[in-house]
Parts: structure tokens; sequence; C-alpha cells
């Protein structure tokens, strides 16, 4: 009797393969932003077990940042390609919940058309039959089409293994690698061996994908192909039909990879336009995915002293006598004449703090894994105060006080379109603030905070990435709202079309 491959079955495979380049290729576009693999967490120079990158990192903390590291792929290999790395991520977001959707209606359908049984082994004979399969190929022979029900021992074990352990461990390695997770479920985390553990995981899992999908899309042209290709196409074996079924099947994937780049170039074409919509693509996965997980202090037992690290990536180096004059004269007397500006328009007037009438107010403390979004982990103990302690100086929060900016000497490392640099800021909703571990840190692993670290005081936010807590901090003040500030998007890297708001991801 004829197999039966419902239309279900091939348009799911279509969608798959179609979204799998997008996850492939923006994953890649990730990668390039730091093009280095570690397991231990502290991502140390010369500690990386892979890197695709001939730079040499150097020993020394606080010379080198992790922008200086991103690689340029062409947008006909990565989406979008270019040192775009904000984008990439919020397209594969967005693909890859698209994909688990994908997922989910097959791995359904097959359970209820009972097609299941075609794929998952239900005997042990499986692996003998599937080694002398191995066998035959491996002497570039072709197993005979009566070992074909419709598929294969060796199909069958692939298949497993591939919808059952590898695209699940991905989803799993993927999501340990989201500040919010991290917060929120901490052990969980750790269970894959801490960020790099997860990141190094979720790559080795990636090149077994695609070498299993160029075997798969091999096999199919290669091995009985007129019996595979009128399946594809026609749903049903149609021998008498496999030369069109294969003309067919070249022009779609034609159309799907042309589709690949175009998605590249469309996405290079006006990036803010580009950031805009990700952003409104994947806001349904930040508010129902991940903005729910809120960091917990229990956490705290997490991570204890033996985790820190021995070094610290930077991002960003310390203001120089052009780009703040006023912070290196405050660094030279040690910080005696810096003052922390709190106030701003909403409050009417401003008032100014010292670091001893910071280290007065109560401390808070702890210990937490810091990343990048490039990739790179640092685990410290962090001291300092909490930001709503600091506001809370002022007296009420203002009426129409929504947000808090929070402003550096510093300047942003660069700007999306290439304009001048300009001051680095972040804003924060009241959630965010609230949180039990956004802090303005002073002290580090017991000392002053070092200057490439944000000396003298630095934003934490837990539930975010580094991205969120801006360094050599000058003024905190409450604001009505984030769209008049910069480029209306929430921090400098929103506006650079780094991150969503809160983005979490
Ligand atoms: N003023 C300022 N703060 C900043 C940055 C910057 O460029 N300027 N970079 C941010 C980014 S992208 C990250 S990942 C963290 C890095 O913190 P670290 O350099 O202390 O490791 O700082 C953040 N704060
Ligand atoms: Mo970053």
């Amino acid at each position: 009797m004829d197999p039966d491959f419902p239309f279900w079955l091939r348009a799911s495979h279509l969608i798959n393969f179609f979204l799998i380049g997008l996850l492939l290729r923006s994953g890649w576009e990730i990668l390039s932003s730091m093009p280095r693999l570690w397991w231990s967490n502290d991502s140390a120079p010369g500690k990386e077990w892979l890197k695709f990158t001939k730079t040499e990192l150097p020993k020394e903390e606080g010379v080198y940042t992790s922008l200086m590291d991103e690689k340029s792929l062409s947008p006909m290999i990565a989406l979008p390609g270019r040192e775009n790395i904000g984008l990439g991520r919020h397209w594969h977001a967005l693909a890859s919940s698209l994909w688990l959707l994908n997922g989910l209606i097959y791995i359904i359908l097959l359970f209820a058309t009972g097609l299941w049984r075609r794929i998952i082994p239900t005997s042990w004979d499986v692996f003998p039959e599937a080694w002398e399969s191995l066998k035959i190929y491996a002497g570039f022979g072709v197993p005979s089409i009566e070992h074909f029900q419709p598929y294969d021992a060796l199909q069958m074990l692939g298949y497993t293994f591939v919808i059952f352990v590898l695209a699940p461990l991905m989803m799993l390695t993927g999501i340990s690698m989201s500040p919010a997770v991290r917060s929120r479920f901490p052990g969980y985390v750790k269970f894959w061996g801490g960020h790099q553990g997860a990141r190094s995981i979720h790559f080795i899992c990636m090149v077994l994908m695609t070498g299993f999908i160029i075997m798969h899309v091999g096999l199919v042209f290669l091995v009985h192909p007129e019996y595979n290709l009128s399946h594809m196409i026609w749903g049903a074996t149609d021998t008498a039909r496999a030369g069109q079924a294969f003309v067919i099947a070249i022009a779609t994937i034609v159309v799907v990879v042309a589709s690949w780049i175009a998605l590249s170039y469309w996405s290079l074409s006006d990036r803010v336009r580009t950031h805009k919509f990700l952003v409104n693509a994947t806001e349904p996965i930040r508010r129902y995915g991940l903005n729910w997980m809120k960091p917990r202090m229990s956490r705290q037992n997490a991570y204890t002293e033996k985790d820190i690290s021995e070094f610290h990536w930077t991002n960003g180096l310390p203001p120089t006598e052009d780009e703040s004059p006023e912070w290196l004269k405050y660094r030279s007397n040690d910080w005696e004449d810096w003052r922390l500006e709190v106030g701003g328009d909403l409050n009417g007037e401003k008032i100014e703090l010292s670091l001893d009438d910071l280290k007065a107010l109560p401390k808070a403390e702890y210990i937490a894994i810091h990343t990048c979004m490039q990739g790179w982990s640092a685990t410290s103990k962090w001291t300092g105060v909490r930001l709503v302690d600091v506001l809370d100086t002022l007296g009420p929060r203002p009426e129409g006080a929504r947000y808090v900016m929070v402003t550096s000497h510093g300047l942003a490392q660069k700007m999306y379109d290439n304009r001048p640099r300009e001051p680095f800021y972040a804003v924060l909703d009241l959630e965010m603030l609230n949180e039990e571990d956004t802090i303005l840190a002073y002290e580090r692993n017991g000392n002053p905070l070092e200057e490439h670290l944000g000396a003298p005081l630095r934003l934490r936010v837990e539930s975010q990435h580094g991205y969120k807590m801006v360094k050599w901090v000058k003024a905190v003040e409450w604001i009505a709202d984030y769209a008049e500030v910069g480029d209306g998007r929430g921090g400098t890297r929103e506006d650079s079309a780094m991150q969503a708001f809160n983005g979490r991801i």
C-alpha cells in the first residue's frame, strides 16, 4: 500500500526548513559577535575550547572590549550580517518561537494520526537494522527499497534523535541564556554548566542539527529519489511524476534560500524599521514568556564565593580626557569631589550624594553572574545600595514619574548610524527599579569598583544583560516617559537597534 504523506506533514516540513534557515543564520550572527566558546563561566582569555578568530585576547583586564571582538559576516551567510547582533537576536527569538509552535503542531498531529509509528522505533531490532543500513551507506551503496516502510531503521533513529533529543536540547539550553531565566532559576542554568556550558552545548547541537539537515536533504536526492520526491511533492508514491516532483522540489529550495538572503538585505536596508518590526513581533514572547520571571532573593544561595571569576570582560572603556574631563578630575583625587546627581525636572530640585552618603544608606550585596548579550559571562560579588533607596532620599515619587533614567560620564561605544558617540544612558521601569537587586554598586568582590568596570558607581540589574548596567554613573532621575529622551527607545543600546525596551532574551 502506498505510504501516506498528508498535507500537514509536507507543510510542516517546508515551514521547518524555512525556520531552521532563519535560526541557523541568526545564530551565526549572534556567534559572530563573540566568536569564542568556553566551558568556564569567567570566559577567560586563553581558556576557549573553540574560536573562529585569530585575534589573541590580552590577558590583562580592561584593555580590550567585547565590541572589538565582533566579526562581520556577509548577509549571504548570516541574518542579517555585518555586525548586527541586536537584529540577529530578535530574528532568533522570533524564529525559535515559530519553530516551537510548528514543532508542537507536528508532534501533536504525528501522534493523533498514528504516523509516529513510522519514525519512532518500537523494537530494539532497530539498532542491528540501522547498523546494516549504515554499512551499506558507508560503502556508498543504497539499501533496497524494501527496507523503507517508508523509512529505514537508520532514518528512524535519526528522526527520533532530532525530534526528541536535539530539538528540545537546543530549546532548553537556548532559554537558559536569558537573564530573566537565570535570575529566576539559577539552579537550572547551573545544571547546564552555567552560561558558557549552555552556550557551548547549544553550539554543538547546532552543528549536529546542521549535519542532520545536510544528510537528510542529501539522501532524499540520492537514495530512491523517485519515491522520496513524489512523497514530498505529491504526498504519495507516484514515480511516473517523479521528474516533475524533482523540478518543484529544486524550485522550492531555491525560493526558500533566496528568501533567507532577501530577509538579510531587507533587515539591513533600514535597521530602525527592522528593529521596530522585530520588537513588535517578539513582544508576546517577552510579555508571556519571560517578563513574568522576577529575580528571586533565594537565588543568592546559588552562587558562593568560590564561584567568583578570576577574569571579567569589559564592554566600553573608561572615559578619556576628551570624552569626560570631569570624570578624570574626580578620579584624580579618589572620588572625593565626585557626586551622584539625584533628581531632575520632575522633582524640581536636584540633590547630590557623595560616595560616603551612598555608603551610609542600607547596603545591598549579592553574588551573581553578569552577562553581555554578545555571550561572555563572569561571576562577582557586587556591593552597593538599592537604586530605589537612593531615589527615596528625594521624598515620594513625583506625580507622573513612571521611569528612572540613569546617565553616565562615559559615552556609548558606538552609535548605530555612526553619528558622534553620545553619553550612555539606560531607562528602567518601576518594576525593574523595585527588583530586590537593582542596585548602584560601588564595590566588587569587596574592593572599590575598578575603573574599567564603572568606577566609582555603576548600575546592576539582575534580570537584564550587561547593556542595561550603566557604568561611570553621573545622574539618576525620575522621568515621565522614555519617549522623550535619546531616540525614544529607552536606552543607548535600545536606540542602537540592539534590544527591545526590557528585552530579557
Ligand atoms: N557608560 C557605559 N556603560 C556601559 C557600557 C558602555 O559602553 N558605556 N556598556 C554596557 C555593556 S554593553 C555591557 S555588557 C556592560 C559591561 O560591563 P563591564 O564592562 O563592567 O563588564 O556595561 C554596560 N555599561
Ligand atoms: Mo554588552
